[in-house]
């Protein structure tokens, strides 16, 4: 089966998402995405430019052949621009492969491990009594597992609260926003978030929280053991993971579970995070890895160190890899959760999907394929427009910190 055509839709039904479809000879098409929230037009680039035309005509089963191709070929390897660029183009044609054989992707990875897959909500609020409002609210709806984060005292924006009621979304500003930080401030808040968060919830929910690279280890620490009588379901993104060693200071200090790699783009980012089980779950996604491929590889080592998947799953990661992550989450046998910020409507109106939510669970469909396609029409009435993820400054002196 050729490769006949490979098109890049840049659109932003509610946000930027972009997507690539590939055409066969054999009339089977083929959906990857290939968003990368903040340089979307840098990936859009990779492939239309660098990628595509090195495609048409190669045989589109040969997805190992076409994988090692584009991450051996580029020279310059690895990094979230190349590996989302090569993980659109590995997913679309995994979702060739199984509708050329007429079976749900799930099946052509191993077959169904789980019935249902279980997923984790957001809920924030500006104040502690409106995230656990939001924690409750999410408690209602029937999730199992809801993460919180809220406003911190004496700053005014931080990451993972939104504004006023819409659904938050971290890239709003034609340029970067600038938002103040002080660490000290929002360690000394988080623990009484969590006392709060969990009184009201009971025992039985897990609840998970996500200090989004902004600690030193030290800190890191200091945060774990806080949040320890509340048995966290997992603190992400603890410290930034660089230097995967790190890890080794908090792990060894505190119980609170540890999850790492959203910015992940191949197994060199978390070898030794999973080898010396610093980490009790990956985060990495189908896009921002290189595909099923590169997340499969991720999660086949994961499980010989017992390290669980978590697999992101912001809204800036469109349908397409809700839909495909969902089908690696049926099959993978060491699934830990998948994170399920709902997309807006006019976002699943442009995605047409087969995937449901079924309280505090996630299903993918039966079609053959990943189940989710594009509506190329609906789309074009929503171009790009340019969008900055934040940066953090520290209040107190106005250096440079992370977001
Ligand atoms: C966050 C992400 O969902 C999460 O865990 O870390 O929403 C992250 O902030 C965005 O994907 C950045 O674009
Ligand atoms: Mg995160």
């Amino acid at each position: 089966m050729k490769i006949t055509a490979l098109k890049v839709i840049v659109c932003s039904p509610g946000r930027n998402f972009v997507t690539l479809k590939i055409e066969t000879d054999e009339g089977l098409v083929g959906y990857g995405d290939a968003t990368l929230n903040g340089r979307e037009l840098a990936v859009a680039s990779y492939l239309t430019d660098h990628i595509n035309p090195c495609l048409v005509g190669r045989d589109a089963h040969q997805i190992e052949d076409i994988w090692q191709y584009l991450y051996r070929g580029a020279y310059w390897r690895r990094g979230p621009v190349t590996m989302s660029a090569i993980g659109a183009v590995d997913t679309a044609l995994w979702d060739i492969k199984a509708k050329a054989a007429n079976m749900p992707l799930y099946q052509l990875l191993g077959g169904r491990s789980r019935s249902r897959v279980l997923v984790y909500a957001h809920a924030n609020g500006s104040d502690i009594a409106a995230t656990v409002e939001e924690v409750l609210r999410h408690q209602e709806m029937g999730f199992e597992a809801i993460r919180a984060q809220s406003g911190v005292p004496g700053l005014d924006t931080v990451y993972g609260v939104a504004k006023g009621q819409k659904l938050y979304e971290p890239a709003d500003g034609s340029l970067p926003a600038e938002h103040d930080w002080n660490t000290e401030k929002y360690l000394v808040h988080t623990p009484k978030l969590f006392d709060a968060v969990r009184s009201a919830v009971g025992p039985d929910v897990h609840l998970l929280h996500d200090a989004h690279h902004r600690l030193t280890p030290i800190e890191a620490v200091r945060l774990g053991r806080d949040l320890e009588p509340h048995r966290l379901f997992w603190l992400e993104d603890a410290t930034p993971a660089e230097n995967q060693e790190s890890f080794r200071l908090i792990r060894h200090a505190t119980l609170t579970p540890l999850a790492v790699g959203e910015v992940f783009n191949t197994i060199w980012d978390c070898k030794q995070l999973i080898e010396e089980q610093l980490i009790d779950y990956i985060r990495t996604s189908v896009t921002h890895a290189g595909g099923i491929t590169g997340l499969r590889r991720i999660a086949d080592f994961a499980s010989l160190y017992q390290v669980r998947t978590g697999c992101h799953g912001a809204t800036d990661l469109s349908p397409i890899c809700m839909g495909a992550a969902l089908h690696v989450d049926t099959w993978v046998p060491n699934f830990g959760i998948q994170e399920y910020m709902r997309h807006s409507e006019v976002t699943l109106d442009v995605f047409p999907h087969d995937y449901r939510f079924e309280s505090g669970y996630m299903v993918c469909g039966e079609s053959a394929g990943h189940g989710v396609s594009i509506d190329e029409k609906l789309a074009a009435k929503y171009p790009y427009q340019p969008a900055y993820l934040p940066i953090n400054r520290q209040k107190h002196d106005g250096a440079m910190w992370n977001w």
